[in-house]
């Protein structure tokens, strides 16, 4: 007692009736809230508590990662790391991530609003959902949370404070180290994939030293380029989603580092869920549409995300970064517009790169996407990951000859048509 311990359905409502403003929430009596461990991620329990009244989310970290077992043991200061990441996130973007409600360093354990009826995102793909608001508050979340953490808009005291708070977030980082950017190029023990026909590729892969030198190029970049307070972990199982909201979760792989990460997560996964869409087709779902109105939220979140964080740093950036005044002579104040645009170029090259390397590790990697992996057919399931692996490989090597997101998308649909 008092010390850390695993809860669940029976000890869950006896923890939560002590605390006034969850016990108020849920309403009524403890002894009827309902409890179900929900939690389908590779990390943690999450629980979805509901009375009376209302319901909540508590989520725990676990002393060992999920998806493999207790051999493989990871710190439960993760879920500091989480809750500092989820309170700055509600500073720049209230209305993006869910509302925090509790948190315990001891236990480490967060309770938060219960987004309903939101589902994930991953899910809403696979179903063939719209999302008509999707491209404009990813991008805000994107804009506001990498601007506003960073020396554009901090002062430098802050902004190194606020990067030493997330510096101890290394084993989280080291799974990204290892799992995105190391395993998926080499024989390792956690690799797996299902389709057989995949091996040619993986071997190829294995021994491309072009696409090796890129992606340790990537994997330095991710390691020392502490720009932002970074999501971390931004693919589609992190977002949650009705027509009109769009809701970030999951932040515990938060740390300061290279903005076009989180950039590269949204676009890598959706160009995943595009690839997986004809294995997908039938049921009389037309398909190949759904998978050109993904190709336009890319295209879309792209653009709005550099609009918006352009306007962000013209109108907000008052960081020791770049000093206004600097600039204010009419020659000068038009090169640092010029040097805005090539910052911007930048990290479209970083966020193509990134997106890449989170394409191949969700398929020849350790941990998989229900986008690919729900797909029954074999071959069917074969071909999607074929031809997504090609594009991350692209992505990766040639990132620095695109010029914009639109050349991406064209290339992409050459790939799915050929
Ligand atoms: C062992 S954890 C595997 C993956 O799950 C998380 O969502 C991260 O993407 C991590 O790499
Ligand atoms: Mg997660």
């Amino acid at each position: 007692a008092g010390g850390y311990h695993p809860l669940d359905g029976g000890t869950l409502p006896d923890y939560l009736a002590k605390l006034e403003n969850c016990a108020s929430i849920l309403g009524g009596n403890p002894s009827e809230w309902h409890v179900d461990e929900v939690g389908d991620g590779n990390l943690n329990l999450v629980f979805i508590v509901r009375g009376a009244s209302g319901s909540l989310v508590a989520k725990q970290a676990l002393p060992y990662v999920r998806l493999v077992g207790e051999s493989w043991p990871l710190p439960l200061k993760r879920a500091f790391f989480e809750h500092e990441a989820l309170i700055t996130q509600i500073d720049c973007v209230p209305d993006l991530v869910p509302a925090v409600h509790h948190y315990d360093d001891v236990m480490a354990l967060t309770v938060m609003e219960h987004l309903t009826p939101h589902i994930i995102l991953r899910k809403g793909l696979i179903a063939g959902n719209l999302y008509p608001k999707l491209a404009e508050q990813i991008s805000e979340f994107m804009a506001q949370t990498l601007f506003k953490t960073s020396d554009l808009y901090l002062s430098a005291k802050e902004k190194k404070q606020r990067n030493a708070v997330f510096c101890d977030n290394d084993a989280l980082c080291k799974i990204t180290e290892d799992l995105v950017f190391t395993d998926p190029y080499r024989v390792a023990e956690l690799n797996r994939w299902t389709s057989p026909q995949l091996d040619d590729t993986a071997a190829r892969f294995r021994n491309d030293a072009e696409l090796k030198v890129a992606v340790q190029s990537l994997k330095e970049a991710f390691m020392g380029r502490a720009e932002a307070l970074i999501h971390g972990d931004l693919h589609s199982g992190s977002i949650m989603v009705t027509e009109t909201e769009t809701k970030v979760i999951d932040p515990e792989f938060a740390f300061y580092g290279p903005r076009g990460f989180d950039v590269g997560a949204v676009i890598g996964n959706l160009f995943l869920a595009y690839f997986s869409q004809p294995g997908h087709a039938g049921n009389g779902q037309d398909r190949v549409a759904y998978g050109e109105w993904i190709l336009t939220q890319i295209g879309e979140i792209w653009e709005r995300f550099q609009s918006r964080f352009l306007q962000l740093w013209e109108s907000q950036g008052q960081g020791d970064a770049y000093v206004a005044g600097l600039f204010e002579e009419l020659d000068s104040a038009a090169a640092f517009a010029a040097y805005r645009r090539t910052y911007l170029q930048d990290l479209f090259h970083d966020s193509l790169g990134f997106a890449g390397a989170k394409m191949i590790r969700r398929i020849l990697g350790l941990a998989h996407v229900e986008d690919l992996e729900s797909i029954e057919d074999p071959d069917r399931r074969a071909a999607c990951e074929t031809k997504a692996l090609a594009l991350g490989r692209i992505l990766i090597v040639d990132r620095k000859t695109y010029e914009n997101m639109a050349s991406v998308i064209s290339y992409a649909r050459q790939l799915q048509g050929g």
